[in-house]
């Protein structure tokens, strides 16, 4: 699985800096939706789930979290830690956050609204649907 990292080009003076996000520059999608994920209590793990259609670039602004990657033949965990760098989460990857500090503040960009029924949070059917386009073995990886 081929892991895409997004490098936000910084805009810094002695003041510090600035990242703009912009639809189909930077964020490689139409922008439909904005959230973020912060206050996580300590050893949870969210997600559990893939997106039938949604594609998403999760930006970790504050602290840090690990994200798990699995397009159903192999596993990837992706260190989140800094507001200079998106992952992009591809429809059709099972994702799961965990690892988050206290300060960790997850910012989402979603290319759809929120739609429940895009959601696949059963593993087994996931597996099911990805086995249809041929999948072989299911191994780990660890990047960061
Ligand atoms: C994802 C990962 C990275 C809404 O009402 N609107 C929204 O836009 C979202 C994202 C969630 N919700 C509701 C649905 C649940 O009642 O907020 C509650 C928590 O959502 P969920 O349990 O799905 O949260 P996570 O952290 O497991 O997953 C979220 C996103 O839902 C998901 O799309 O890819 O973050």
């Amino acid at each position: 699985m081929k892991i895409e990292i997004i490098d936000f080009d910084i805009k810094g003076d002695e003041r510090g800096f600035l990242i703009a996000l912009e639809e189909n520059k930077n964020i490689p999608f139409d922008l439909k939706r904005i959230y973020y994920i912060f206050g996580t209590k300590e050893n949870i793990r969210r997600g559990f789930h893939a997106h039938k259609q949604l594609n998403q670039v999760a930006i970790c602004l504050s602290g840090s979290c690990k994200m798990l990657m699995d397009d159903g033949v192999e596993k990837k965990t992706i260190l989140l830690d800094t507001p200079e760098q998106g992952l992009l989460i591809r429809k059709m990857i099972w994702h799961e956050m965990f690892d988050f500090s206290k300060d960790c503040v997850l910012l989402v960009l979603a290319s759809e609204l929120y739609d429940e029924n895009d959601y696949i949070r059963d593993y087994n059917k996931f597996i099911r649907l990805t086995r249809k386009n041929g999948v072989k073995n299911n191994e780990t990886t660890t990047i960061w």
